[in-house]
């Protein structure tokens, strides 16, 4: 099947539903046909970029070396799905610019839903000081100006918020 390579880059908080919908909307495109791959940052961070951490210094590096990869296989006409905080709007901006075909997806909850489903107890260790430079407890994270989509998944059902992304994808041509 012949297919143009995009970067669908999802950004947004730990618990906003990232790798969720991450998961649901790589199914879908896989079923249609497409060579996919997916990089999602919690499992980067145990290969491509272990060792980092989550100074900003750390972060954009992490942010750099997974937009990389995303380059090589979206010139390669592979759909490529990011799934990481990527809190920082100039490397997110960097990166598009890098990649060109890029889509940005907004993955939006308030951070006081993001802290109740703390699917991983990282807020609760956030607040406690236990964990230091925790995204949305005391690092900050700089929300999209004007990202392609927007899910707000604390009002959405998953289904809606993966047709928003399929149906920008469409209209944009990459499926
Ligand atoms: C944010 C942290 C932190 C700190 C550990 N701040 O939701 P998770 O748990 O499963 O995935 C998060 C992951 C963040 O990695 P990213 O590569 O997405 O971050 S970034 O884009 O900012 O480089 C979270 C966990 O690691 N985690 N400590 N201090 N998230």
């Amino acid at each position: 099947m012949k297919q143009n390579g995009v970067t669908i880059w999802l950004t947004g908080l730990s618990g906003a539903g990232k790798s969720t919908i991450s998961d649901a909307l790589g199914k879908k495109i896989k079923n249609f046909g497409y060579s996919l791959e997916v990089l999602d940052g919690d499992v980067v961070r145990t290969n491509l970029t272990k060792g980092l951490g989550f100074s900003k210094e750390d972060r954009d590096t992490n942010i750099r070396r997974i937009g990389f990869v995303c380059q090589l296989l979206t010139r390669n006409n592979v759909i490529v799905l990011v799934a990481a905080i990527s809190p920082y709007r100039d490397i997110r901006n960097e990166v598009r610019e890098k990649i060109g075909n890029f889509m940005e997806v907004y993955i939006n909850a308030p951070l006081t839903i993001c802290e109740t489903r703390d699917v991983k107890g990282l807020y609760k260790k956030a607040r406690s000081g236990e964990i230091k430079s925790f995204t949305g407890i005391d690092d900050p994270y700089e929300a999209p100006i004007n990202p392609e989509v927007e899910c707000r998944t604390d009002i959405e059902t998953l289904e809606e918020s993966v047709d928003k992304i399929l149906r920008k994808l469409k209209e944009m041509n990459y499926i």
